[in-house]
């Protein structure tokens, strides 16, 4: 497979994100939509919250109605040709219950990435405690993959009675989070760690564990990298690759974008998703 090129669609396809909104342009829908874009994907999107932001840190957060984020899916499932949805910050227990209530409706075939956002790089709360809870009683058992960093796998662990999880390593967070999404392709992501190299440690629904690992890439433009790393493999998804393919070329992706990321703002800036155009770009005249 030539892995890092992306297919030629023979009929136009969309991408669903379910998240909130970075005003920074780095993370959250922002990043989601130019990750979708720089897949040859329409972006279409459900805004879940609005965040004041910038590269230092979240000024303040408020949230969309319930009603509204469930008339946004209804309103893109209903027309759109999305072939993969994933999900983002969610805020809180009542927007939940409302995007799982609207994805009731969608195709079960659709797949569905759930990056379980928690807390932003800067610290700032972008889920309320209480809503782990639902988010594991409602939606992982619809995910086809999950994404959570370290630090979210045992948040989720923890919030399913699974005791112990703050000391346990990535390998058996994996395969505890399996049962918390049965139908999922499990990914704990290490990218956050610092050590030299990068690695994602993989458990897919029939009990297969591995690792992918890429070279750690030093930048201090790694602002959404969660976000882009979802949509990634929501874009691969919907492009008809396997999780497990999807996952690897997403990694490949985010790799690339930390590479030729500029630096922007005086905090951490973003990646560049849309490096693989600029390597198309003409030398200037
Ligand atoms: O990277 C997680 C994330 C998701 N969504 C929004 C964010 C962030 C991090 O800052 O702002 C809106």
């Amino acid at each position: 497979m030539d892995s890092s090129s992306t297919p030629q669609l023979s009929r136009p396809l969309a991408a669903l994100t379910i998240a909130g909104s970075d005003s920074g342009g780095g993370a959250g829908v922002q990043a989601d939509l130019r990750t979708f874009a720089a897949h040859g994907l329409l972006g279409c999107s459900a805004i879940t919250a609005l965040t004041a932001q910038n590269t230092l840190g979240v000024t303040a957060v408020e949230g969309v109605s319930p009603a509204m984020v469930k008339a946004q899916i209804a309103a893109v499932l209903s027309d759109l040709p999305v072939a993969a949805i994933k999900t983002g910050m969610l805020k809180d227990a009542a927007t939940i219950e409302a995007v799982a209530d609207a994805l009731d409706s969608a195709p079960r075939t659709l797949p569905l990435v759930i990056d379980p956002v928690m807390i932003a790089t800067s610290g700032d709360r972008l889920l309320d405690a209480s809503a782990v809870e639902v988010l594991i009683r409602r939606l992982l058992p619809l995910a086809t993959v999950i994404t959570p960093n370290l630090s979210e796998a045992r948040a989720l662990c923890r919030a399913s009675d699974a005791s112990h999880a703050s000391d346990t390593g990535p390998e058996r967070l994996a395969r505890m989070l399996a049962n918390l999404a049965p139908h999922a392709t499990v990914v704990v992501t290490g990218g956050d760690s610092d050590a030299s190299t990068a690695v994602d440690t993989l458990m897919t629904p029939d009990g297969v564990l591995t690792q992918v690992s890429s070279r750690r890439v030093e930048t201090r433009s790694t602002h959404g990298t969660g976000c882009a790393m979802s949509a990634a493999i929501a874009s691969h998804l919907a492009l008809g690759r396997s999780p497990v393919d999807a996952i690897e070329l997403a990694k490949r992706f985010i790799t690339g974008a930390l590479q030729h990321a500029v630096p922007m703002g005086a905090g951490h800036g973003p990646p560049d998703h849309l490096w693989q155009l600029r390597a198309m770009e003409p030398p200037p005249a």
